[in-house]
Parts: structure tokens; sequence; C-alpha cells
């Protein structure tokens, strides 16, 4: 059965005014490697710690800023909440098709709450806690291409006709800020786009950038922005000691206008300056480690990198299943073709290879952590072939073949296929990672025996489900098996509300 809403009554959670308070036992295990008997050997001790959770309940009016607004994935977002927010249908040539926000993790899935007369009771995740409205987001950005949204809308050529021609009116009034271009970052086959550039040095275009941001809260009359890039993939920029290596050392790069400092990281520094969230979408090594030291210095959140459409969330599924299931994955192939500018600027071999690396380690964590299956340092053949083919446009194909080792040196080969539009994949975990970086700045938390309440990390891994190389703090493990990365989101936010983790044991009955 499924229920709209739900509140929670118990001891442990007081709602005030302004926020919801909840105390809340974490239970987790301590691991020691002892001397025993003149042999080691591993103990585990169970350990119970207890949290407070306090999350602000007041929901902000939010603005939200991507950088390549104009771009597929921009333009198909902003068109997409303008729908919703309208009400807007259309013809198709099967039915009559209404706005709405299937592929969002908080607007279109569900948690379970619990048993009921026998009944497993479901509500929309989105009621776990009190989170921003999509349909109230105010949009802007930047774009190094002049184009108006409604144009940008029709070259991407990703929605129907008759929808294109409700959203005109909306979005033709919507033209992006200049954006900050480096031609030595993204394809050369980009540059005909670069008409709507910021002048000046990288430290004049960074200041232009905290202005841009200001000036669209004021004249928005929004309380909070969130900043996303969704411009093409950059190449990686070099990392080197004494340019990027060290919070100062970046900043006084800056200053003497080194030229492998990526805009990514420039718009990056800008938010980081202000204080507003900035997620990367793309798979960039945009947070050069002075500029992650910069966010923790200044406890403005990132979070990053690479969105997780659609070939790497099957990926982290089925190789989550295979290794769990005790199967051996001993070779993944992965094709893709497509033929939109995304693809076009991937067709170049310095931005292929950062999209080359985000899409290879994906499989990591699920490899190492089954001893029985893999060597130490064993790891399956794992390829990832991308293509441009400008005839089948925003319309991604992806190819996966898996081969395993089963049972007795038997093989099992998985081949998979899927057609789809990019930018319909790409919009709503857009929107899922803007609208949980906004609620993650509203909680805060505190362990036994720490004195204050604190935010969480300023390195967002509790976005990790959205992407592909979840960005996470120096020393902390990367998880990318997808059913691990929904369960942590969905548990924390449980936890804020006085709710155990869902342990899917059933015990009522058993
Ligand atoms: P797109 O090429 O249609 O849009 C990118 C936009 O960024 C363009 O309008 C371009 O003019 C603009 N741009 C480039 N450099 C800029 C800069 N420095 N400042 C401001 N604007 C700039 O690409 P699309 O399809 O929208 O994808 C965007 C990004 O998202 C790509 O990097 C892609 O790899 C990444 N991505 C997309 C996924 C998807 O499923 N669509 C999934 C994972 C990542
Ligand atoms: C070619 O792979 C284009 C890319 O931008 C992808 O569409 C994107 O990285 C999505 O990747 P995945 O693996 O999540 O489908």
């Amino acid at each position: 059965m499924f229920i709209e809403s739900f509140k929670v009554e118990s001891p442990n959670v007081k709602y005030t005014e302004t926020e919801i308070h909840s105390v809340y036992s974490y239970e987790t295990t301590e691991l020691a490697h002892e001397n025993h008997d003149g042999s080691y050997r591993w103990v585990v001790k169970p350990k119970t710690v207890k949290y407070e959770f306090r999350t602000e309940t007041r929901v902000p009016k939010l603005g939200v800023m991507l950088v390549g607004w104009g771009g597929n994935n921009g333009a198909t977002l902003t068109g997409g909440v303008i729908a919703n927010r309208e009400g807007i249908s259309w013809a198709t040539k099967d039915k009559v098709q209404q706005a709405n926000y299937f592929g969002s993790l908080t607007q279109a899935s569900s948690i379970r709450v619990g048993s009921y007369n026998g009944e497993e009771i479901y509500a929309p995740f989105k009621r776990l806690l009190p989170m921003v409205n999509p349909d109230d987001i105010v949009f802007g950005g930047w774009d190094i291409s002049s184009m108006n949204l409604a144009d940008a809308m029709a070259r991407a050529k990703v929605f129907e006709i008759g929808l294109q021609k409700q959203l005109r009116p909306y979005m033709e009034h919507m033209v992006p800020l200049p954006g900050i271009y480096d031609p030595d970052f993204i394809a050369a086959n980009q540059g005909t786009r670069a008409n709507n550039v910021i002048k000046g040095t990288r430290k004049e275009q960074v200041q232009q950038i905290v202005k841009d941001i200001k000036e669209f809260k004021v004249a928005n009359k929004v309380d909070k922005v969130v900043v996303l890039w969704t411009a093409n993939t950059e190449r990686y920029s070099n990392v080197v000691v004494g340019l990027n290596d060290t919070m100062e050392n970046l900043l006084s790069s800056l200053d003497r206008d080194e030229p492998e400092i990526s805009p990514s990281t420039l718009y990056a520094i800008a938010c980081i300056l202000e204080n507003v969230p900035f997620i990367n979408g793309s798979p960039q090594n945009t947070f050069v480690p002075g500029l992650v030291e910069l966010a923790i210095q200044r406890n403005s959140l990132i979070g990053g990198d690479d969105f997780k459409s659609g070939q790497t969330k099957m990926k982290s599924v089925l190789v989550d299943f295979l290794v769990g299931a005790g199967i051996k994955p001993t070779s993944i192939v992965s094709y893709n073709h497509l033929g939109n500018n995304d693809g076009m600027n991937l067709s170049a071999p310095q931005t292929f290879r950062s999209k080359e690396i985000s899409k290879s380690n994906v499989v990591d964590d699920m490899v190492a952590s089954n001893g029985i299956l893999y060597e130490p340092g064993e790891h399956p053949d794992h390829v990832v072939v991308i293509k441009y083919v400008p005839y089948v446009g925003d319309s991604k194909r992806a190819m996966d073949e898996y081969t395993s080792e089963i049972f007795m040196g038997g093989k099992s080969t998985i081949v998979l296929h899927n057609t789809c539009e990019d930018s319909l994949l790409a919009a709503p975990i857009i929107l899922d990672l803007v609208l949980l970086a906004e609620l993650s700045t509203r909680i805060q938390l505190k362990a036994d025996g720490e004195g204050k309440f604190h935010s969480f990390h300023p390195v967002a891994t509790i976005l990790s489900y959205l992407t592909k190389a979840p960005l996470v703090p120096p020393g902390t493990p990367v998880v990318n098996a997808l059913s691990k990365q929904r369960a942590m989101l969905e548990n924390i936010m449980r936890a804020c509300v006085g709710l155990a983790p869902e342990n899917n044991m059933i015990l009522e009955y058993k």
C-alpha cells in the first residue's frame, strides 16, 4: 500500500517550529588485528555510537545556476521543470503525455515505512525530510554560447515538438550569462559555439562569476543558490606541486594567471569563495587537491564527479549482483555511440580520456570485496569505447558484454543493449543532485562526545548514488555499488527523523 505522508512519533524525535531533532543509536563495528597465542587474528566488536541530528525545516527559495545552461542537459532540465510547474501535456503517437519527474530518486521513488495488517507500506522518498519542490526552483547560469534556452531546446532535439511549442514562450527570454572559455580544455570542435565569453585574467573571471551569483540571488530573490557543472567534459588538468597541490598554491597560481587552471576549477573557486555548493556533473578532475583543501577550509559543499545516468548505473547494479552471487566477472566491455554535442566533444582523445577514467573505475570496490573470486590486485578486463555518430543525436546507444566465470569452469556471457535519450536520463539526476545538496546544508549532527553540532563533511559523499566517480574526502572509502549508495542516503535521512535503517529482516513475520 502507498501512503502520501507520515509523521514519526518517538521519544527520540522532537519537532520544533524550526527543526527536527533526533537522537539516534548508530550500530557499527570496530575491528582489531590482535596477537593471539603467537598468531594474529581479526577481532570484530559491535559498537553503538549515539548521534544527534538537527534538520532545519524551513525550505528555502532555491536558485540553481547551471554551467553549460544552454546544453542538452541544461535545456532539457529547464524545460522539464517548467512543464511540470505549468502542468503541460502534449500529444504523442500513443497518448496524451503529462509532464512528470520519472527518473528522479527524490521525486519519483518510494521508501518502505513499515508493515500494517500484513501489508508493506510505502511512502514517497521526498516525504522523509522537508525538501525544495523542484517546481519552485529558479534557473539561471552560464554558457559560452549565447543561444537562448528555447532555441537550445530545439537544437537539442530531445522533446517532442508539441511540448517544445508550449515551452517556447517560457524559455525564449532565458539567455545564459557569458561563460569562462579556454579552448585548451575542451575539444577544438567546440570553438564555433564560443560567442559568449568572459574576458580578462583568470582572477577577473572568478570575480565575474562571484558577481554573477550575487546578482542572480538579488534579482530572483532566492535564499540559496546551488551551482552545477553540466558543461562540456574537459581534459584532465595536470596536478603539479606548487601549482594546484595545496590551497595556497592554487590561489597564488590564480594570482599569477596560470594557464593550467581549468575553467571548471575557476567556477568552483568562485562558488567556494561565495559559500555556494558546487557540483561537478562531468568527469574531469575539477577538484584538484588545492581546491578540495579550499572547500574544506571554508566548509563549502563540493560534490561530483560525472552523472551516473545509464550504462554505469547498470554496471554498478550488475557487477554488485554477480560478485555478490559468487560469480566472477572477468571481462566487461562497454560501447557507446551518440550524436549530440557531448559526443562530438568526446571525440577528441583528451576529453575522451577523462570519460574513460570515470567509466572504468566503477567496479573496483565490488571486485575488492570478494577475495574468494579475485586474487589480491586481480581485476576484470574492462574496456570503454565511445564513438560519435551524428545521426542518432541525443539518442545514445549503449552496448555491454559481461563475461563471467561460473561453477566448475563454465563461462556466462550477458549482453545488454540500451537506447535512450541521454538528456532525459541526466536531467532528473541533476535535479536530485541540487535538491539533496541543498537539503544536506540544512542538516547538522554530532556524535557522543563531540561538543558542538557540525555540518556534514564539505565533500558530499551523500551524493554518491548520482555520480560515476564519487568524490570522497581524502582517506575515505569509495562506494560504487548502487544499492549501497542508495541505502546510505536513505538511512541517513531516516536517522534524521529517528527511524532505524532499513534492514529488510522483517522479523515480525518470521
Ligand atoms: P552539451 O554539449 O549539449 O552541453 C554542454 C554546454 O556547455 C554547451 O552548451 C556548451 O556551449 C557549454 N560550455 C562548454 N564549456 C563551457 C564553459 N566553460 N562555461 C560555460 N558553458 C560551457 O552536453 P550535454 O549533453 O548537456 O552534457 C553536459 C555534460 O554532462 C557533459 O560533460 C557530459 O559528459 C556530462 N554527462 C552527461 C550525461 C548524460 O547522460 N547526458 C551523463 C554523464 C555526464
Ligand atoms: C558518452 O558515453 C556520453 C556520456 O556523456 C555518457 O552519456 C554519460 O557519461 C553517461 O554515462 P553512463 O555510463 O552513466 O551511461
